[in-house]
């Protein structure tokens, strides 16, 4: 059934520029092909498009390698849009970058202030509440800086934690219907879905975790067979995409779009 933590009436994606050779990455699993990277990312694009959705894709920031993981620069609720604060040094600008365009969907624009940070790729939002995942990207003082923002919108926020040695929460999970989560057996073990419907990704498939419900569609990264066929058999409406560059830096579905139904 489709909600308000998966229907979108709009999205917003970037580019990659050049520079994304020079992303970000845990570990090195080779350098990210630029025109590769180019052909996924339209892909990816098309797909949301499909649904029906406005999607703005916004031009290439060169200064900012990783500037298209555009998820980790913004959260967007249908009451107003925060403006993040990364914890990876060189990704802070791409949050000032990405302010000017949430200006014609959103007339309540706040943003993250320092000491904190936080980046949208640890904020799980679901129906009944707003899961952030402290990491080596999200902070408490962040948590807590979202959380005085949020709660005059009628959001409540659990600080949860996201595994070490694992960049984002929602690497390893994602909302798939109002209250069904994907999740790698290692997340949920942590027993932070108490409550929801858990679906787990297949052995072998953690990195199948990182999908986006987006209205009727199950965005899912190419080549993880059998956490599609397990999908399917739930009867979700996957679209694999392909994946492999984004992948070298640690990107997945989620990251690559901001999904959001401003309310005015
Ligand atoms: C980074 O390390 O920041 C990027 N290379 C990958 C960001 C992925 N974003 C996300 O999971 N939301």
């Amino acid at each position: 059934m489709a909600n308000r933590s998966c229907s979108f009436t709009h999205a917003i994606a970037r580019r990659p520029a050049t520079t994304v050779v020079a992303g970000l990455r845990a570990a090195d699993t080779g350098v990210p092909d630029h025109c590769s990277f180019k052909q996924h990312h339209a892909d990816y694009v098309d797909a949301l498009r499909s649904t029906g959705a406005v999607v703005e894709v916004l031009p290439p920031l060169e200064a900012f390698p990783d500037s298209v993981f555009v998820e980790d620069t913004a959260l967007c609720l249908p009451e107003g849009a925060v403006v993040m604060r990364p914890g990876a040094p060189s990704r802070l600008g791409e949050a000032q970058a990405i302010a000017p365009h949430l200006t014609k969907h959103y007339e309540d624009i706040r943003s993250i202030e320092a000491p904190g940070f936080i980046e949208g790729g640890d904020i799980l939002v679901t129906e009944r509440e707003i899961l952030v995942g402290r990491s080596a990207r999200t902070s408490r003082d962040g948590i807590d800086a979202l959380r005085s923002i949020v709660d005059a919108w009628g959001y409540t926020v659990r600080e949860v934690s996201t595994p070490r040695g694992v960049l984002h929460f929602k690497t390893d999970c994602a909302i798939l219907d109002e209250e069904t989560i994907l999740a790698t057996p290692r997340l949920s073990a942590s027993g932070c879905f108490k409550g929801y419907r858990i679906i787990h990704t297949a052995e072998g498939e953690d990195a199948s975790a990182n999908i986006v419900r987006f209205n009727d569609l199950v965005l899912v990264p190419d080549g993880f067979p059998k956490t599609a066929e397990h999908l399917v058999s739930r009867g979700y409406n996957l679209r694999p995409v392909r994946n492999t560059e984004a992948a070298k830096l640690d990107g997945g579905m989620s990251c690559l779009s901001l999904r959001f139904s401003p309310r005015r």
